[in-house]
């Protein structure tokens, strides 16, 4: 489906006047503004390829209509959003979700919708139809060598198809782990997947970054091989320095202390980037910002006071990503109120007083930290995210277009009712 420029620009006028007030008053409640605006307008977000359809849970999954059938067809709604929002310039693939048989043709379709590829995914938690051995009891963690080299190679495969794509980082998600007590030896659980780790990260291009994701339980219930940000940590130590941790938002242990996980990654310069989405129980992978809104401030408040201090670009130097798909909302609405809840926690910890902050932390003064923190989260930001968008040639409001010009219902008219996209 085609979005001509001319039916944003006609829903951004009749918006304007309410918008250019709005815009005026937060520009007297918040500092430094026009700075602000630039660092959204250039910060980006890569929509995974797994979440354009309807999510499921494993009691059951309730496809919606006009789903992407395919990999040009998820590249077109991410190239919507994108268009809709000019915020979500990037696509992360799943493989073999997703393959990009003409990876020529792939990217040449990605960049006419102003599209670059974030991080590829590598899958080693499914069995898939040709595939010689099963993933049962591990993958890189497994006893047996043959497992483990199917799923280093698998991996190599991955890294080959993102060479061709222009990406330049593979995230590893592993599903090893075990369920009872005694069914693994740690220590050599741990050694395989080093091990295999190590070789993966042998076939990495010098400027590529490997993203180890952790996560606490799921599907494995006892131990998790990779189960926490220090076990992520002590394998991207020994891989090297291309090596990082990726921190997925729902894959801790409930009350995790977040924020302070993220500053201490990145003081130790191996926080890789991001997997955003909420919860409230464990990997519920819901709309970003929906649940804990205030967890996703206080993680961009450590994000913008880490890199800064550190002298990081904050669009560039981390990979920003959402994993979130549900059953229940149409998935590229659901992205866009991602997006937003992401640029809105940003825009607010850009906003924070840094200096009267760490005047407070230095002083004890426990109540005005607390108070420049809470009055920067309770500041509506909105005008200046919409501003932003408004800069960049997007919809001043993203969702209430998408429904003004029926997208969803036009992608059902186009690809059908009863479509099923790719992925969990
Ligand atoms: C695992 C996970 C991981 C996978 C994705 C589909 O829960 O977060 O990132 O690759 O979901
Ligand atoms: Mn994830
Ligand atoms: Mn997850």
């Amino acid at each position: 489906m085609l979005l001509e420029s001319y039916k944003i620009a006609s829903h951004n006028d009749s918006l304007l006047k309410g918008h250019e007030n709005k815009l005026a008053f937060t520009r007297s409640e918040i500092a430094g503004t026009e700075e602000i605006i630039q660092k959204l307008v250039d910060f980006q977000i890569a929509i995974p390829s797994w979440a354009l359809g309807t999510g499921g849970t494993r009691f059951g999954r309730f496809a919606g209509g006009g789903e992407p059938r395919t990999l040009e067809e998820k590249i077109e709604d991410v190239g919507l959003l994108h268009t809709l929002n000019k915020a979500s310039g990037a696509i992360s693939l799943h493989i073999p979700w997703d393959i990009p048989t003409d990876p020529k043709a792939i990217r040449a379709l990605a960049a006419q919708h102003g599209l670059k590829f974030d991080a590829v995914n590598s899958n080693t938690f499914q069995d898939q139809a040709d595939q010689e051995h099963t993933y049962k009891f591990g993958s890189l963690q497994n006893v047996n060598k043959a497992i483990r080299k199917q799923a280093i190679d698998h991996n190599i495969e991955v890294i080959k198809h993102g060479i061709e794509l222009g990406s330049d980082s593979l995230t590893v998600w592993l599903s090893d782990g075990s369920c009872f007590p005694g069914q693994l030896n740690f220590r050599k659980a741990y050694q395989n997947t080093l091990e295999s780790l190590q070789e993966i990260y042998a076939a990495l291009p010098d400027d590529w970054k490997i993203f180890v994701e952790y996560k606490a339980f799921e599907p494995n219930f006892y131990s998790m091989t990779v189960g926490d940000w220090g076990q992520s940590l002590s394998y991207a130590r020994k891989l090297g320095d291309k090596a990082y941790t990726l921190v997925d938002l729902g894959h801790h242990l409930p009350n995790a202390n977040i924020e302070q996980i993220v500053s201490l990654l990145l003081m130790e310069e191996k926080l890789g980037g991001f997997h955003f989405n909420d919860s409230k129980y464990g990997d519920d992978d819901l709309t970003a910002g929906s649940v804990k809104p205030y967890q996703l401030f206080l993680i961009f408040n450590e994000l913008v006071e880490g890199m800064d201090a550190r002298g990081m670009n904050h669009a560039k130097d981390l990979g920003w990503m959402i994993d979130a798909s549900h059953n229940v909302k149409d998935p590229l609405e659901d992205l866009l109120q991602s997006v937003e809840a992401i640029m809105i926690a940003y825009a607010q910890a850009l906003s924070v007083d840094r200096k009267a902050l760490e005047d407070a932390q230095e002083n004890n003064d426990v109540v005005r930290a607390q108070e420049i923190l809470q009055n920067a989260f309770r500041t509506d930001v909105r005008a200046i995210v919409a501003e932003a968008r408004l800069r960049a040639g997007a919809a001043l409001n993203p969702v209430a277009l998408y429904r003004e010009l029926k997208v969803r219902e036009n992608l059902i008219a186009e690809r059908g009712l009863k479509t099923v996209s790719t992925g969990l």
